[in-house]
């Protein structure tokens, strides 16, 4: 089955990370679904074209495992796609118009989640954000036009540096901003005011998926009784954690973290580069959503809303559920 190179050269972007950040990450799966459609070749007719399809989500799917923006992109498609029938030219077009919808959605989301998350910012704030965020920089630029922001303390974000990244776009938005080490966000702690951060997934819980990291800065603003917000799109939510799937965390190859050669000269040395980590939902005092301020106890209101549908299908797949004497036995 041949994809077209454009879409084989966005799901490499998507796995080397020339494209991240989980809502480009989500765009650029709709985008190349989109792609994949209009140049679709095949002859076959309807069956064909769904099969070809099926492919290159699969293909796209299979770029990178933990922020669920990309499954849901790709599903927010497929779905119209199933549900649509008539000539492949008709085929073609239900999905062109799904990626369109979605990526105008998700886009004007971030719009939604700046205003909402700039009027949580206290005036003349100092705010700490970790990794590079569109969203959580988006809500810092709002707030700061508004005047409430004085300062930003932005984390490196090792091994990959997206902390440069955020310092590239608050200093073309004017915003005074300080880069810090990681390992120097306690310390900062005391001079801090709030946290806002991204979102690769919010789970049924209303537990936070971010940058690795995260969890750790969470804890310093619990234990300095620092508000901690993370900015999420609603289609960063993740419907199969309502029955009870983990998130798969991405371990990342250790190359990014020490050269090549180092590894080599240090025989059975073993390096691990976790991608992501998990931040309780005790630790978040709300999640700003385009439909709202949340707290993260919301969070299963929000996926029955937005993806009451395919939790049902999902469930549907579930196999019947055990007896409890059986449960009980499996402990
Ligand atoms: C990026 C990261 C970001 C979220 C949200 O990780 O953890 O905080 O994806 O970003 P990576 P956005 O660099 O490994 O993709 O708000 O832009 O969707």
């Amino acid at each position: 089955m041949s994809v077209p190179q454009r879409v084989l050269d966005i799901a490499e972007g998507i796995r080397s990370m020339r494209i991240r950040g989980a809502g480009k990450i989500a765009r650029a799966a709709a985008e190349a679904l989109k792609i994949a459609a209009q140049e679709y070749r095949g002859g076959g007719g309807e069956e064909d074209f769904r099969k070809y399809m099926e492919h290159v989500a699969q293909i796209l799917l299979s770029t990178r495992p933990t922020a669920v923006s990309l499954p849901n992109a790709v599903y927010y498609v497929m779905h119209r796609l199933e549900k649509a029938s008539g000539s492949i030219g008709d085929l073609v077009d239900a999905v062109v118009a799904a990626a369109d919808e979605f990526i105008r959605e998700s886009l004007e989301a971030v719009q939604r989640i700046a205003m909402y998350g700039a009027k949580l910012i206290p005036s003349g704030a100092v705010v700490l954000t970790h990794c590079h965020s569109t969203a959580a920089v988006s809500v810092i630029a709002a707030a700061y036009k508004m005047g409430r922001v004085r300062k930003v303390y932005s984390t490196e974000t090792r091994p990959f540096y997206q902390g440069r990244i955020t310092m590239r776009h608050l200093l073309s938005a004017g915003v005074p901003a300080t880069q810090i080490p990681d390992s120097a966000v306690r310390y900062i702690m005391r001079e801090v005011d709030v946290v806002v951060v991204g979102a690769d997934t919010i789970t049924s819980n209303g537990a936070l998926i971010n940058k690795v990291g995260t969890s750790q800065v969470a804890l310093a603003a619990h234990e300095a009784r620092v508000r901690f917000y993370t900015a999420a799109e609603t289609y960063k939510f993740s419907p199969a954690t309502v029955i009870g799937e983990p998130v798969p965390i991405e371990f990342r190859d250790p190359s990014e973290i020490v050269p090549r050669g180092w590894i080599e000269a240090h025989r059975g040395i073993e390096v691990l580069n976790p991608a992501f980590d998990i931040t309780p939902p005790n630790y978040i005092d709300a999640i700003i959503t385009e439909m709202g301020v949340i707290p993260p106890q919301a969070a299963i209101l929000v996926l029955m809303e937005r993806y009451g549908w395919a939790i049902e299908k999902m469930r549907h797949r579930e196999p019947p559920r055990l007896r409890f004497e059986e449960t009980v036995d499996q402990r």
